[in-house]
């Protein structure tokens, strides 16, 4: 049975190199959101791509949460010497990672062809895949109009009220990418597990590529969500402003709702379950588990739970 993980963000990473931790390479696909992605110093950055196969290689920096593990920082400060804009970080080993990507694109290898060759090169075995090979930006919307993403997530450090999300494309949308619609279309498909990745800013993004969530409701594959709060909060970045700016509670009855229909199964942890019955009530089947946070020892566990359900 081929299970395929949605993941954004540092906790979806997390729960993707857990899940690669338990299954075959040849059982699982790991569809990353693209919408993060952005242009920047003439480089292409793909942000939540790189959480992921850093942290399936091992390189990951735990505590940033973000690039690469022991880094130096010595091009950062070459480009503050230049007056370059300073206010997206670049290691030095992550800025090799971009480079590697940029030019290969430039060159007009699709985002799956490259990725596919970086993560091979990094002695990754498990399938790393862009949603769309197409662009798809997530936007916040505020007061002082659209924002893309890295400006609002990183620039404004997530402070402006977000009013509204929207993911730029262009007028034919974003397709899936290959990889994506051949594991959505696969018969053995077993699975659909979303990692616990902000709904709105990580999860979205996949669900608006082009036929994705007709396809996700078509299939009669258990789709199972592992609840990005603990103890009714996010544990990083800005989820819980986010649910209430969009007036929503900070609840795993709102990341339920938010889902609607797709959603078969939810993971909450256990500091959350006084909401298992709430939950049941509405129908859905609910694991109440140990941590969901996945730190390094945990997400193999929790990759096992999701599996389980
Ligand atoms: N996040 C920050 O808060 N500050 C940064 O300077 C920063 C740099 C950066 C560089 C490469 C990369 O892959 C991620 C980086 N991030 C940074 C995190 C990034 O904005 C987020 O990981 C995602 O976009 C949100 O999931
Ligand atoms: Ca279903």
């Amino acid at each position: 049975k081929h299970v395929l993980a949605l993941s954004g963000g540092v906790g979806g990473a997390k729960l993707a190199a857990g899940l690669a931790a338990v299954l075959a390479p040849e059982d699982l696909t790991i569809v990353v959101n693209t919408g993060d992605d952005f242009e920047h110093l003439g480089l292409t950055i793909c942000p939540d791509i790189d959480s992921v196969t850093y942290a399936l290689a091992g390189l990951n920096d735990t505590q940033r949460g973000w690039g690469v593990k022991d880094e130096s920082w010595q091009a950062m400060a070459m480009l503050k010497d230049l007056g370059e804009a300073d206010w997206f970080n670049l290691g030095d080993r992550d800025m090799g990672m971009h480079i590697a990507r940029s030019w290969r694109l430039r060159a007009g290898d699709t985002l799956s062809a490259v990725t596919a060759r970086l993560t091979r090169k990094l002695g990754i075995a498990s399938a790393i895949v862009p949603m769309s090979d197409a662009p798809l930006r997530t936007q916040v919307g505020t007061a002082d109009g659209w924002l893309d993403f890295q400006r609002y997530f990183v620039a404004e450090q997530c402070r402006p009220v977000a009013t509204a999300i929207r993911f730029d494309t262009g007028p034919a949308g974003a397709a899936p990418s290959p990889a994506f619609a051949q594991a959505l279309a696969r018969e053995d498909l077993g699975a659909i597990v979303v990692c616990p990745s902000n709904p709105y800013l990580s999860v979205d993004p996949i669900l608006a590529v082009n036929g994705v969530r007709e396809l996700l409701a078509a299939r009669k594959v258990p789709l199972v969500a592992v609840s990005p709060l603990v103890g009714g909060t996010a544990l990083k970045g800005p989820l819980a402003k986010l649910l209430s700016e969009l007036g929503q509670p900070v609840s795993n009855q709102a990341i339920a709702a938010h889902y609607g229909d797709l959603l078969d199964h939810l993971i909450i942890d256990e500091s959350d379950a006084a909401d298992a019955g709430g939950l049941r009530e509405t129908g859905l089947s609910v694991t109440v588990t140990g941590t969901v946070m996945c730190d390094a020892g945990d997400r193999e566990r929790l990759a096992r739970v999701a599996l389980s359900a």
